[in-house]
């Protein structure tokens, strides 16, 4: 086992608070009387950063020198949330940093609440990425995350009324301490022109592509640090900056301002994040984004991680390429351009050392999710890598004609190229094609993939399929952001549980010990307080501490169904009013909800104003003498989340079976001790296996069940006749009660959910209510809750992303550990 120390030791209390000062005055250009906070905080964050880097370079050489295989992560989204705690955890200085800031009249704490973290991505996809980037640091594999450096990262949201407004996330407005740019790294990225063919040094013929443009990608360097290691790994942003050639060219024509439109229009690359994670629009700029970050990535390694006379048939000994969804798969056919229009390399030979270097990672199930570019702007932009395709696309034809004689029909459904309703690549099946191994994200999410979205496939090549369930980083998600709890644990089995997380089965025999459960209650009951804090400064929310905590906290989706939560606390309230229930007989709840909306989805955005309406009148209603209140708090992030989920008693986990393909949240509550309300879908399944039936709120329709009453014709009006309640709840909405008497406010919702209901919310509304109802009855006896709590702790150890990359390294990467030399 790794110990911890601080890297550059030895390090004191008085040596940091000068070397704090130092930055202070000859990095920032001010000394403490002088210093905003600001000042304060990068004056910090440089002293700890300065802390890793001989760390970091030691990382490089002794990659460099053992010439192992690199992990190189390929993720358009990384959602790192707040740097500053992170690193004082990894450097093991958290407790000389305050000291220093203490003995200089400064708090830690307050510098740390005001750093904005760096939102680069949407939900799931890209917080798992960061969680990957931290366990492959952790395992001492050599791993480089590849990505783009968004100038805005997700939206921030606010509530005009109670529906979403965007703001621009400005994060880098005041610079960010984290990052080290390196524009003598820059590499160049084309686009659009022509192809032609060449004659070659040994007469041969070749295919050279001659872009029309070209923008330069300015790797900016993040620091990645293992705990209990000295690993330091790498995370490498692009950001688009126009390439002089190409101003100075119009600029010598005389024409300056169309110089300055083309620096902005290539600049725009790497502008924002696209906020949609459901429904891809086909844009354009987000085509651009995907190329430009995989091209940059893709040179970057050949040129700069291998050396200089390497091999590139080898290729794939030093180096897997993981595509994270479909989003980097344009790679695919540029390593292919690379290998035979640049390298010289035989179609064949290259095709095979694409193949043995690429695996591919599916993270949806939706159908209306899976990214396709129409062969027109594929065309435009990309006319090299189109024809790559094409040929791709041909040889893979021809393959499953051969296997399977004359099913024209297979052969159309499988084709990369589809023809309806307009001729496209399909990059999910590039990807499956051009991979060594394809993973869902969960067990039965890696089933639904093989048997149904990718069945075509799985039948052609049943040992490519794999699952790797997902899995979240105990270092932020207990560690850093349940200090209580994590201090409980460190008494009970000791420290090593943050790196070998299936040791917190030691805690089972504490979930029978009395003063152990008063123990965790009192560390739940202090994680809710400070919640209750943030959430009256940060939103002027005012809450009691004193009730359940119901939480449901993702990306607004009709699929993960907000939409049955908002109907059980109307249920509630109906009831009360109607005199089926005393107030008094209420358990006392508090249900927060954090979503944003991708600001194109209508529904979604409804369902938002829905959710705040309703807040509005419960959460004033006498007749609910105070029982039941809704916290929304605008722009649920990962700082947020870091204060909310330790607060949890109940995690909301209630998509219809067969959509959501894991789920990380679900996972990060469990550790922290909240129980699930949940179906069986995503990671889910797994959740519940592990726990046991008697530590996990089960309803819903199973995954065959949604698929037999589908087949048989859904019809959500009969739910509605048939059930008084439901009914009750939809009149509710309908008749205008949580619109001021207006009943054509959300008119869109009541006849969506009546006519169409595509994720059977209906369905579902009554096992939902019952199993709530048992929510409140097993929550009055709260020796039993907290025994089942604390078992959902102990039994949840398999869901550590450590646990994930080891499940990667074994069935995928083949990589192995590298620790640094120094
Ligand atoms: C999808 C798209 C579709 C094209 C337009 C742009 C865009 C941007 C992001 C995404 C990501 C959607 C996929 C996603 O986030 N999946 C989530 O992945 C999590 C990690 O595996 C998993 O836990 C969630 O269940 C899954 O919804």
């Amino acid at each position: 086992e790794t110990t911890q120390e601080p890297p550059s030791s030895p390090v004191t209390v008085s040596s940091f608070a000068d070397e704090f000062v130092r930055q202070l005055r000859y990095e920032q250009g001010v000394d403490l009387n002088f210093a905003t906070k600001d000042n304060l905080y990068q004056a910090l964050a440089g002293t700890v950063r300065g802390f890793m880097i001989d760390n970091w370079l030691a990382t490089l050489r002794t990659q460099q020198a053992t010439e192992s295989k690199i992990v190189a992560y390929l993720s358009a989204e990384y959602l790192l949330g707040p740097q500053l705690e992170n690193a004082l955890l990894a450097t093991g200085l958290e407790s000389l940093a305050r000291g220093a800031l203490t003995s200089l009249g400064l708090d830690l704490d307050d510098l740390e609440g005001i750093e904005i973290e760096p939102g680069l991505g949407n939900g799931g996809l890209g917080r798992l990425a960061a969680c990957f980037i931290d366990s492959l640091a952790t395992l001492n594999i050599p791993a480089v995350g590849y990505g783009i450096r968004y100038e805005y990262g997700i939206f921030r949201q606010t509530f005009v009324d109670g529906r979403q407004a965007e703001q621009p996330d400005t994060w880098l407005s005041k610079g960010s301490p984290w990052e080290f740019p390196h524009p003598d790294m820059a590499v160049e990225v084309g686009f659009g022109g022509y192809t032609e063919q060449v004659t070659d040094e040994t007469g041969g013929s070749r295919t050279r592509w001659v872009p029309s443009e070209s923008v330069s990608a300015v790797p900016y360097n993040y620091m990645v640090p293992g705990y209990g290691t000295h690993n330091v790994n790498t995370l490498r942003l692009w950001s688009a900056k126009a390439t002089n050639a190409f101003d100075l060219q119009i600029f010598n024509s005389g024409d300056y301002e169309a110089a300055v439109r083309a620096q902005t229009v290539a600049e725009n690359i790497s502008k924002v994040l696209y906020p949609e994670d459901s429904t891809p629009q086909g844009k354009e700029l987000r085509l651009k984004q995907q190329y430009f970050f995989v091209a940059a990535s893709i040179t970057d390694f050949i040129t700069r991680l291998l050396p200089d006379d390497f091999a590139l048939t080898n290729l794939p000994d030093r180096v897997t390429f993981q595509l994270n969804d479909t989003h980097p798969v344009i790679a695919i056919p540029e390593l292919m351009r690379i290998l035979v229009d640049e390298r010289g390399l035989d179609w064949d030979v290259a095709w095979d050392v694409t193949r043995a270097s690429f695996n591919y990672t599916c993270h949806t199930l939706l159908p209306e999710a899976l990214e396709v570019w129409s062969v027109e702007l594929l065309g435009r932009l990309l006319p090299r890598h189109l024809e790559i395709i094409y040929r791709i696309n041909e040889q893979f034809l021809a393959g499953v004609r051969a296997a399977f004689p004359g099913d024209e029909l297979r052969a159309r459904r499988m084709s990369i190229v589809q023809e309806q309703p307009e001729r496209a690549v399909r990059m999910a099946f590039l990807a499956t094609v051009a991979s060594s191994k394809v993973n869902g994200v969960a067990a039965l999410h890696s089933e639904l993939l093989r048997d149904k979205v990718l069945n075509d496939f799985s039948g052609l090549w049943p040992e490519k399929f794999t699952n790797v369930t997902n899995g979240v980083t105990p270092r932020r998600f207990i560690k850093l952001s349940n200090p209580g709890l994590s201090e409980l644990i460190d008494a009970a089995i000791g420290t090593g549980w943050v790196n070998d997380l299936e040791r917190l089965r030691e805690l089972e025999p504490f979930a029978e010990d009395a003063s152990f459960r008063a123990a965790f209650r009192t560390v739940k009951a202090e994680n809710k307080k400070r919640f209750v804090d943030l959430l009256a400064t940060r939103d002027g929310i005012e809450l009691s501490s004193d009730a359940l905590f119901d939480v449901m906290v993702k990306r607004l989706h009709e699929y993960k169904r907000q939409m049955l939560k908002v109907l059980h606390v109307i249920t509630t309230y109906d009831r009360v009013l109607k005199g089926e229930l005393r107030a008094a007989d209420l358990t006392p709840r508090v249900v927060t909800f954090g979503a944003k909306a991708a600001p194109g989805y209508r529904m979604a955005k409804e369902i938002i104003a829905l959710i705040n309406a309703v807040a509005k009148v419960v959460n004033t209603a006498p007749e609910l003498e105070g029982r039941l209140r809704i916290a929304f708090p605008a722009n649920y992030n990962v700082t947020l989340a870091e204060k909310l989920i330790p607060a949890a008693d109940l995690s909301e986990q209630i998509s219809l079976a067969g959509k959501e393909a894991s789920g990380t949240g679900n996972m990060k509550f469990a550790l922290n001790g909240a129980l699930t309300i949940g179906t069986l879908d995503g990671a889910n399944v797994e959740i519940y296996d592990l726990v046991g039936a008697d530590n996990f709120f089960l309803f819903g329709l199973t995954e065959p069940e949604v698929q037999d009453i589908s087949d048989a014709g859904y019809r959500p009006g009969s739910y509605y006749e048939a059930n008084a309640s439901l009914r009750g709840a939809i009149d509710l909405i309908a008749s205008g009660a949580f619109s001021g008497g207006d009943r054509t406010t959300f008119q869109m919702i009541v006849s969506d959910l009546l006519d169409k209901d595509r994720f059977m919310v209906l369905a579902d509304y009554q096992a939902y209510i019952e199993a709530q109802d048992k929510v409140d009855v097993a929550y009055a006896d709260q020796e039993a809750w907290s025994r089942a709590a604390i078992l959902n702790v102990a039994r949840s150890g398999f869901f550590s992303s450590d646990r994930s990359i080891r499940d990667y390294l074994d069935r995928i990467w083949h990589a192995s550990p590298v620790p640094v030399v120094k």
